[in-house]
């Protein structure tokens, strides 16, 4: 059988929903999802192999203009996901008034195009969140707009939330795959190692639980990670690095109940995860301004 495979980036604003759509591909959830922008910080590497194909997906940080150390390197993140890729996937949403963003130059999708122009990269573009659409009428004016910035080898309407529109924009990644070696096994989800994929998990419980800047100032790291001899139990011991003294204030809690909350719904995740019962340790440190300031970054994991 001739095998073929694909690298394909996936870039686009914060929040159109990127990490969810590689998790819909995937079957599975490798990248976290919140309602907040830049949720993800890093690239996150996603593989499915289907049949002959395999696609190796990397999901990226949302496009956005730095404004801190930490978001300097989200940015150059997704410029060296952009390098040396088979595909591009520009996530866009669907839009009742698509004159809104529509790649325009200086906005986030306009940098975006920018990049793919110069790479000359195949890309397909998604329009994302059709769910939300009142009327799918509305996206033809959208697809006419996006259809006269690039030469997209296709532009897939669909919904990463329903499933619907999925299978067409995978049969369309398998038919753009070039012929050559699987690079994992068939059986590879991600290449992330399960430490980092439950400082995730952690990560995603605290955007979820906490508002304004605060969660967006927090790190997580996995200081110990060990099974117990008898099996069936984790211990997990977690370090929570916020960048003020009064964001700690606001993430322990009145009594220490968010910090309580946050961890009993990372607890039930990364059990689900681990298919083990996790006893999961915090605590939470005070970094001064940590976004801002390289070494510390390299200490959490921002090499
Ligand atoms: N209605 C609807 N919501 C969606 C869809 N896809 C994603 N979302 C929601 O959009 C929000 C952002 O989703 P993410 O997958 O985290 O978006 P992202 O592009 O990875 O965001 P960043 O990592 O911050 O750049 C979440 O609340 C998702 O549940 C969709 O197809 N329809
Ligand atoms: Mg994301």
């Amino acid at each position: 059988m001739q095998t073929t495979s694909a690298f394909v980036t996936i870039v686009g604003r914060p929040n159109v929903g990127k990490s969810s759509l590689m998790n819909r591909m995937l079957g599975e959830k490798v990248a976290i999802v919140t309602p907040k922008p830049q949720t993800t910080r890093t690239r996150i590497t996603g593989v499915l192999t289907r049949g002959a194909a395999q696609l190796v997906f990397t999901d990226t940080p949302g496009m956005h203009r730095p404004r801190t150390k930490l978001s300097q390197y989200m940015v150059n993140e997704i410029n060296q996901s952009m390098e040396g890729v088979d595909l591009c996937v520009l996530v866009v949403e669907a839009e009742a008034n698509p004159e809104r963003h529509a790649g325009e130059p200086g906005g986030a999708e306009g940098q975006l195009l920018d990049s793919i122009r110069k790479g000359r990269e195949k890309c397909i573009l998604v329009i994302n969140k059709i769910d939300i659409l009142p009327k799918k009428e509305l996206l033809l004016a959208q697809i006419a707009r996006w259809n006269a910035l690039y030469p997209f080898e296709e532009i897939i309407p669909l919904s990463a939330l329903t499933g619907e529109g999925v299978e067409e924009l995978l049969e369309a990644l398998c038919s753009l795959a070039h012929p050559g070696p699987h690079y994992f096994e068939e059986d590879t989800l991600t290449d992330q190692p399960e430490r980092i994929l439950v400082a995730e998990i952690l990560r995603e419980k605290l955007l979820l639980s906490l508002s304004e800047e605060v969660p967006h100032g927090t790190a997580v790291t996995i200081e110990r990670m060990c099974e117990r001899e008898r099996g069936g139990l984790i211990d997990i011991d977690a370090m929570i690095v916020c960048e003020k003294a009064s964001h700690k204030g606001i993430i322990i809690g009145h009594g220490g109940a968010m910090l309580k909350k946050i961890l009993s719904a990372a607890r039930e995740d990364m059990e689900r995860f681990l298919g083990c019962k996790v006893n999961l340790q915090c605590w939470v440190k005070v970094r001064d301004d940590w976004r801002q300031d390289e070494r510390s970054m390299r200490a959490l994991g921002f090499q």
